[in-house]
């Protein structure tokens, strides 16, 4: 049971404009529009054990190298299209999947869904092949980077229409619901996407329904080349859903501890038919919006203090090492992971292109 509210000692009153790079708040109070209802439990970081960490590093450095190489291949013209890297934003998907369970909870995303991917366990060789467009990509290579499913995995893309997969989402968890088989769902858009309006109906009905379902705002600081403090009124997004009284938390999203147990406690409060809580995720893209933004809407100095000073996989990296974990076994994990991206990439460049025919198959459901 979730404690009634009360305010918190630890919750400092957010400022209402926060610096693109300040570090979010600790979890703030909830506002007096529903200080008087039950919320979620304050979540802890979660205490793992170092096997545990030792996974989620290897999951954050697989997801970072993959996309490192899925940028070279881009350049080397290989991968056609859009392609958006998730590099920086790595403890969210991480953290927040770690705490699902792949094949009953589903998951969707927006277009910078390669990460996520990675994160529910599907097979790296699978993807980079549909981001160059091969028969053997988990979408026939006819999805690209953007448009990517796993309905085994109950992963249902990789959207490019902002917001859409937020109420995708809540159909997904009405689904959950009305099946009665206590799987939620995870719907994950950006800060740009919060300022889209069926977003909001989504929410109304999500609570109204008691939806199975957890809204994860990823707030990478930017919508394109626009920073969310020029863009959105009301910029603590974990607010955003007060209006509809779904509870809303700040998350450290450059922590993937942090992140992990701010997810026991969604996922405990979502399945207990409670209906449906907002995370905020603050954290940072560290490339463009795509591959093909320059990025000049900001400083060099901006990315390179946030990747010194909150770097989520080289601060994971110290606390192993704190633990005890050698730095040859460090190296030799990232090997294997070197070795698992370049297979992928050999494979994707390998592999044939789809035949001309199934330009007509996979385009309706049925037929009518
Ligand atoms: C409905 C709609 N409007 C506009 C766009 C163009 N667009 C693509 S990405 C994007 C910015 C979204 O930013 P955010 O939600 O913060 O996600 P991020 O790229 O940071 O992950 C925009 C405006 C779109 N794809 N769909
Ligand atoms: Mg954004």
């Amino acid at each position: 049971m979730a404690k009634p509210a009360q305010p918190r000692a630890t919750a400092k009153k957010p400022a209402s404009r926060t610096p693109a790079t300040e570090k979010p708040q600790p979890v703030a109070a909830a506002a007096p529009a529903i200080s008087n209802r039950e919320r979620p439990a304050e979540p802890q970081r979660y205490q793992a054990s170092k096997e545990e960490m030792l996974e989620f590093y290897r999951q954050m450095l697989l997801i970072r190298r993959f996309e490192e190489k899925a940028g070279q291949l881009y350049g080397l013209g290989l991968i056609g299209g859009f392609c958006h890297l998730y590099i920086g934003q790595e403890a969210v998907a991480v953290g927040l999947q770690s705490a699902l369970e792949v094949g009953k909870d589903s998951v969707i995303t927006g277009y910078r869904d390669h990460g996520h991917m990675l994160a529910y366990g599907i097979d790296p060789k699978v993807i980079m092949a549909e981001l160059t467009g091969r028969a053997a990509g988990i979408s026939r290579g006819k999805g690209g980077s953007m448009h990517m499913f796993s309905v085994e995995h109950r992963f249902y893309g990789g959207h490019g229409i902002v917001g859409a997969q937020v109420s995708l989402g809540a159909g997904l968890a009405f689904k959950h619901k009305y099946a009665g088989d206590g799987g939620v769902a995870m719907a994950y858009f950006g800060d740009g996407a919060a300022n889209q309006g069926q977003v909001y109906e989504s929410f109304n009905m999500a609570e109204l329904w008691k939806l199975p379902i957890i809204f994860v705002i990823e707030n990478n600081q930017y919508a394109m080349g626009t920073s969310v403090n020029r863009a959105s009124s009301e910029d603590q997004l974990y607010r955003r859903g007060e209006s509809f009284r779904i509870p809303g938390i700040q998350v450290d999203g450059m922590d993937v501890l942090a992140v992990r147990g701010a997810a026991e406690e969604a996922v405990k409060w979502v399945r207990a038919g409670k209906g449906p809580v907002l995370l905020e995720l603050k954290t940072y893209r560290y490339r463009g919006h795509s591959m093909s933004d320059p990025a000049k809407y900001r400083s060099r100095d901006e990315v390179q203090s946030v990747r010194d000073k909150s770097d989520p996989i080289d601060h994971l990296k110290k606390e192993l090492e704190a633990l005890g974990v050698s730095e040859d076994d460090l190296k030799k994990l990232e090997k294997d992971i070197r070795a698992i991206v370049a297979e992928s990439a050999d494979f994707a460049e390998q592999s044939p292109e789809p035949e001309l025919d199934e330009l007509y198959t996979d385009v309706l459901v049925g037929q009518y």
